[in-house]
C-alpha cells in the first residue's frame, strides 16, 4: 500500500463497517490508485463473484424539446431550433417494434420536459409499446420528467407534492411502466444546481420522486453527473444521500430500491460548460471505485460503456463496476466526443470484452434476473431470482 492514509479504511472495508464521508474523501484524492481499486474489487467480488452483467436493451429519446436549458446539456432544443423533433404514436410504435426485432429486453425511455405534449401522450406512449412489444421492459422517465408529468396533469404539486407525484406513477404503471431509470440528478448541491441546472427540481424533490417510486414497488437507478462545476465534496455529499436513501427503502420494506449507481462523466463538448475539461480517465476510475466502496446498501454499480467506452469499462470491472449496459442502443442525449451519437455493439462484442477483462459474461433483464437467450428470442432464467441485494 502506497498511501498509508488507506489503511484504516482498508480494515473498515476488509471488515464490511461502513465508511465514513470522511472516508470518502480520503479515497476520493489518494494517488495510490491501485488499493483504491484493490478495495473496490473485493467488494465487487464478494457481492457477485467473477459475474458481469450486460443487457440487450434499446434507448429512445422521443423528444429534444425541453422547456429548461442546463448548462451541461446539448441535447435539449427550444420549439422551431434547428434539430428539434418530437415522436408521433407511430413512430413510437416503430421503435418498440425494432426494439422486438433485435431482442431487446428492456426499452429504456426519457426526453426532455416537452412545452406541449399532453399527459394522454405519455400513458399512449406506453400503452402503445405495451401492446407492440409485450414482452419488453419499459424503463422510463427520470426523475425530473415525473414532476413535470404530475404538473401538466394538473396534480396538486404545490400542495401535496408526493401525493401527486404517487398519483403520476399510479397511471404510467396502469399504462406499462416497469421502472425508472437513474437520469436527473446531476450533484445533489444546491450551489451546483444554480449555476449548473437552475430551474430543474432540486435533490430533495428527486428523492422523494424515487422514495414515492420505491414504497410504489418500483425498482429505479440512481446517477451522479460528475467533473464539471462541482466539489470533491459534492460528489462525496451525493453518495451519502443516495445511501441515506436507500436505508430509508430498505429500513422500511419497500418492495421498490435502488438497483444501481451509474456514475456519468460530463462531456463539455457542445453544452455551455465547454470551457471546462471535463473528468480524465483516472478520475473516471476512482469514481466507480469510491461509489461501490462508499454505496454499500447498492447491489450493484454500472460502469455505461457509452460514456466511459467499452476499454474504460472493461477495466472498471476490476475496479468495482459489475455491470456495462446494453448491446443496442439509439443515444442522443449521451453521446460520447468524436464518435457517432448512435451507439451499436453486438453481444459477441461485450461478452468478448467481458471475457477477455477476466469475467464470466452474464446477460440480465432491466431487473438483473438472468436471461437465456436464442437468438433475438429470450426468457428469465427459471432460477432467477434477483440476482443479489447488497
Ligand atoms: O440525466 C446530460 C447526463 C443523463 C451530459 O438508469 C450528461 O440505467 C455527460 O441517466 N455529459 C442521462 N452526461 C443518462 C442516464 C443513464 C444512462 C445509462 C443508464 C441509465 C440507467 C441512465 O446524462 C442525464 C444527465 O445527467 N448528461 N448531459 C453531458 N454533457
Amino acid at each position: 500500500m502506497q498511501d498509508p492514509a488507506l489503511a484504516p479504511i482498508a480494515e473498515k472495508v476488509y471488515a464490511g463497517t461502513r465508511l465514513s464521508a470522511e472516508d470518502g474523501m480520503v479515497l476520493l484524492q489518494t494517488r495510490d490508485l491501485h488499493t483504491l481499486g484493490e478495495l473496490a474489487n473485493f467488494v465487487r467480488r464478494s457481492l457477485h463473484g467473477d459475474t458481469a452483467y450486460y443487457n440487450v436493451n434499446r434507448h429512445m429519446n422521443y423528444s429534444n424539446l425541453c422547456i429548461l436549458s442546463c448548462k451541461f446539456c446539448e441535447f435539449h432544443r427550444k420549439p422551431g431550433q434547428d434539430g428539434a423533433y418530437e415522436y408521433s404514436l407511430d413512430d413510437i410504435r416503430k421503435q418498440a417494434q425494432t426494439a422486438v426485432d433485435s431482442g431487446a429486453t428492456e426499452m429504456h425511455i426519457v426526453g426532455g420536459l416537452h412545452p406541449k405534449l399532453p399527459f394522454s401522450y405519455y400513458t399512449d406512449m406506453l400503452s402503445a409499446i405495451r401492446e407492440t412489444a409485450p414482452q419488453v421492459h419499459i424503463k422510463a422517465f427520470t426523475a425530473v420528467e415525473i414532476v413535470h408529468l404530475a404538473r401538466i396533469s394538473k396534480r396538486a404539486v404545490r400542495k401535496d407534492f408526493a401525493g401527486a407525484v404517487r398519483a403520476v406513477f399510479e397511471d404510467l404503471i396502469e399504462a406499462g411502466l416497469g421502472s425508472m431509470p437513474g437520469g436527473g440528478a446531476e450533484v445533489f448541491d444546491d450551489r451546483v444546481h444554480d449555476e449548473a441546472f437552475r430551474g430543474k427540481i432540486r435533490s430533495d424533490e428527486w428523492l422523494t420522486v424515487h422514495r414515492t417510486a420505491h414504497e410504489l414497488g418500483l425498482f429505479t437507478n440512481a446517477t451522479m453527473l460528475y467533473g464539471h462545476v462541482e466539489s470533491l465534496e459534492d460528489r462525496i455529499h451525493h453518495l451519502c444521500m443516495l445511501r441515506e436513501e436507500q436505508d430509508h427503502a430498505i429500513e422500511n420494506n419497500f418492495k421498490g430500491r435502488f438497483q444501481t449507481i451509474i456514475p456519468l462523466p460530463f462531456f463539455p463538448d457542445g453544452s455551455e460548460l465547454q470551457h471546462l475539461p471535463g473528468p480524465s480517465g483516472v478520475d473516471n476510475l476512482r469514481m466507480i471505485a469510491v461509489a461501490r466502496l462508499m454505496l454499500d446498501n447498492f447491489p450493484h454499480v454500472k460502469a455505461f460503456w457509452i460514456m466511459q467506452t467499452l476499454p474504460m469499462a472493461q477495466v472498471m470491472l476490476d475496479h468495482g463496476a459489475d455491470d456495462i449496459d446494453g448491446t443496442v442502443v439509439w443515444y442522443d442525449i449521451t453521446k460520447v466526443e468524436g464518435t457517432d451519437t448512435h451507439q451499436e455493439v453486438t453481444v459477441s462484442d461485450l461478452k468478448r470484452a467481458i471475457h477477455e477483462a477476466g469475467y464470466t459474461p452474464v446477460e440480465r433483464d432491466t431487473l438483473y434476473r438472468h436471461v437465456e437467450r436464442d437468438g433475438a428470442m429470450w426468457k428469465v432464467a427459471e432460477d432467477a431470482g434477483q440476482a443479489v441485494t447488497a
